[in-house]
């Protein structure tokens, strides 16, 4: 067949398949600072302390600082299960502790056509973001490793029983094994939802949103 018809077949399939779509609204990503250490990367699950700088896109006018209003520090976050914006979500992923990034977020993915507050309907943000610290959520896959002793992908009451005692001593409290016992009963209850007397992986990590 002649090159060309090829190609014309090729950008109506390409039409039919990717321009008849609405386009997925995207954040603008921009790293102003990287360090040179990076230990660990942040994703989903995981604990963020920040400070960030809000403006509007449409005249720059800022609209929240972390360092300049309310207590003036840095703000914990849980990352990808939307304590905050679809476009903090997404954007700051894969970040290590210190980095510095732009985000340029669509209203899609911020306050969309209600706004709120300072934030008009239909706005557009920009954040510049720092990244003080990162830590393990409580759901995180680090947890799962550190309580699952046996690296059996699965939790059982004896692991969680044990990582209960290890937390408690860790904050300077004395062990209580009837205490433990009825703590592990009622975890149980809500997180082994096929009740096969296990918390496996999948029952213990977020169950997030598509984003
Ligand atoms: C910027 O836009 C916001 C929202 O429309 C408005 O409240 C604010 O007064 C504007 N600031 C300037 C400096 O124009
Ligand atoms: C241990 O926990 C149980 C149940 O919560 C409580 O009744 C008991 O007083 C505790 N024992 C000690 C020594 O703290
Ligand atoms: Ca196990
Ligand atoms: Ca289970």
């Amino acid at each position: 067949m002649i090159p060309e018809l090829w190609t014309c077949i090729f950008s109506v399939l390409f039409y039919y398949v990717h321009g008849a779509k609405l386009p997925e609204p995207e954040v603008k990503i921009e790293v102003l600072y990287k360090p040179f250490l990076c230990h660990r990367k942040s994703k989903y699950g995981d604990i963020l302390l920040v400070h960030y700088e809000g403006f509007l896109e449409s005249n720059g006018t800022m609209f929240h600082s972390s360092r300049h209003h309310g207590d003036k520090n840095p703000v914990w976050l849980t990352l990808g299960i939307r304590e905050v914006i679809k476009g903090w979500d997404m954007g700051l992923q894969g970040m290590c502790a210190g980095e510095k990034r732009k985000l340029t977020v669509p209203p899609a993915l911020a306050y969309g056509k209600e706004g709120k507050g300072k934030i008009p309907p239909e706005s557009t943000l920009i954040f510049d973001i720092e990244i003080i610290e990162i830590r393990n959520g409580p759901r995180s896959h680090e947890s799962f490793q550190e309580m699952d002793l046996n690296d059996d992908w699965k939790l059982s009451k004896a692991e969680v029983k044990e990582y209960l005692r290890k937390e408690f001593e860790r904050h300077g409290y004395a062990a209580n094994d009837t205490h433990h016992e009825v703590m592990v009963e009622d975890i149980f209850q809500k997180e082994d939802e096929d009740n096969d007397g296990f918390i496996s992986a999948r029952e213990f990590t977020y169950k997030h949103d598509e984003l």
